[in-house]
């Protein structure tokens, strides 16, 4: 294989601009955390919003400068576009209805229009980049008509696409106004992967009815090619994950970080006092006034561990500029309020909510110090923080409740698996989790470790890679017949 080129809405850094100079710092999110580490280790080049706008040309010198560093190729989108295309058909078309949130999607020819030109102008980046003999690799929602642009122009390119969200069913998927269209787009790459089974079927069941095409198990058929569809359960960087996380815990009491003390004070206030942990992007898919409805109930349900427990909830700012997220960020401010003025002391704090992003130290402070991991997306593509939060686990120690809602539950059977719906079941699960035999601890944490440690996110982007290259020489084959 020659080069490969990646592409996604936005680059794994982003460049600030501080008092006219720009610094480059890391993005935050699944898709970024998790592939930029086979970016780092392999030869490719990636294509993407750099995160800023800049007209000045000696400017854009700078930044294309710092990034080339990084392996990546800024693609600069003016504001307006980016409101149509980012927060308009992404995240107020795409993301709630992808996620069953049909109430939430909103259906808008400007949003449409701005999502084409935007994809188009991926598409000529691409192309302006890809040499005879490259493969493309493109991500995500924001760019679902881009494989089939490329393949008009260039059909000897070998392209590959993974959705890092659900694929929905048919049923959801048949109301958006544009699903040919979208379907078609998908269809232009020769391998599309999806985290889960259930994504695949979905997809190509849509296939299936909204195009007619002949569908052979994972194989659409169509203007004399075939299209290969698989699943694809992304992984993490599990090395660096345990290593760091072993760094962090070895470190003596007085070197540790102002955080990790705290930490520690705040686990000693009080014998056996536990942490439960959630982290996830302020998003309505995460389910978070769910769970703080959930920890509420346990509260109200087990007296005896009040002033022994404390969720710690980190909520990443998200997409502040959509009113569905400045809503819920008040929702979720009143929840937390409530909570704590109904339950809280002068020395305890039920809820500890903080919103922010933590450097990655600081992140890993905070995994590697929590007994329980509560995450409970309503839907969620994979959860890349409940396979972070087991490999950060170091002595087996520790007890995952997860969403079945999350592709993660698929792999990661021995969680304790709940319906983030269900606010007893929640409860349920906290109490369970809370007086879980030490044994039974270690041998779920064992096995899921040992599981997310073999298909970790290299064997996940090579495995993807292997696949793309065997589809086109099935490709090859089949056109010479
Ligand atoms: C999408 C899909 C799918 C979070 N807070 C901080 C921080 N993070 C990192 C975590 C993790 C990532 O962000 C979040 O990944 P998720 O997978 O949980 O969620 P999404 O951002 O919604 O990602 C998701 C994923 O794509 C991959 O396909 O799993 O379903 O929605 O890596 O560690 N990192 C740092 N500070 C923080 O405060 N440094």
């Amino acid at each position: 294989m020659d080069r490969l080129i990646i592409a996604s809405n936005r680059l794994p850094v982003k460049i600030n601009e501080v008092e006219g100079d720009f610094t480059v710092e890391p993005s935050a999110g699944g898709l970024a955390t998790g592939l930029k580490s086979y970016h780092k280790k392999n030869d490719s080049v990636w294509i993407g919003w750099p995160g800023i706008d800049v007209d000045d040309s000696k400017d854009k010198k700078k930044i294309e400068k710092l990034l080339s560093d990084e392996h990546c190729i800024p693609l600069y989108m003016e504001s307006d576009l980016i409101e149509n295309y980012y927060d308009g058909f992404s995240n107020a078309t795409l993301w709630p209805l992808f996620h069953y949130f049909t109430e939430y999607a909103s259906f808008k020819e400007d949003y449409w229009d701005a999502y084409k030109k935007v994809n188009e102008m991926f598409a000529e980046s691409i192309l302006k980049h890809t040499k005879k003999g490259d493969t493309v690799w493109v991500h995500d929602y924001q760019l679902l008509l881009v494989p089939e642009m490329i393949r008009k122009q260039r059909p000897d390119i070998r392209i590959g696409f993974f959705l890092h969200i659900p694929f929905p069913s048919y049923e959801i998927i048949r109301i958006l106004p544009w699903r040919e269209e979208i379907l078609c787009g998908m269809l232009g790459a020769d391998l599309i992967g999806f985290h889960t089974y259930d994504y695949a079927r979905h997809f190509i069941s849509s296939v299936k009815r909204l195009l007619g095409h002949d569908i052979d198990f994972n194989t659409v058929s169509m203007d004399g090619r075939h299209v290969y569809v698989d699943v694809f359960p992304m992984g993490i960087d599990y090395e660096k994950f345990e290593r760091k996380a072993l760094e962090v815990q070895s470190k003596p009491i007085q070197e540790r970080s102002k955080q990790h003390q705290e930490i520690d004070r705040f686990l000693m206030g009080e014998p056996n006092r536990k942490l439960i942990l959630s982290i996830d992007r302020l998003d309505y898919t995460k389910g978070i006034p769910h769970r703080i409805n959930a920890f509420k109930r346990f509260l109200t349900d087990h007296p005896e561990f009040r002033g022994k427990v404390s969720l710690l909830m980190l909520t990443v700012p998200s997409r502040e500029d959509v009113e569905q997220y400045q809503n819920l960020k008040r929702e979720i401010e009143e929840l937390v309020g409530g909570v704590n003025g109904e339950f809280g002391t002068l020395g305890w704090n039920p809820i500890i909510y903080f919103y922010r992003s933590l450097p990655f130290d600081n992140l890993i402070e905070l995994y590697s110090s929590a007994d329980i991991g509560l995450l409970t997306p309503l839907r969620d593509g994979m959860n890349l923080v409940a396979k972070e939060f087991i490999a950060t686990k170091a002595g087996h120690k520790g007890v995952l409740i997860l969403s079945e809602m999350a592709g993660a539950a698929k792999e990661l059977g021995e969680a304790l698996s709940v319906n983030p719906f269900n606010i007893k079941a929640v409860s349920d699960a906290i109490y369970a989790a809370l007086t879980m035999d030490q044994d039974d601890q270690t041998n779920a944490m064992h096995t899921m470790q040992e599981r997310i440690k073999r298909y970790d996110v290299h064997k996940w982007a090579s495995d993807f890679m292997d696949n793309l290259e065997k589809t086109s020489k099935k490709q090859e084959i089949n056109q010479a017949r």
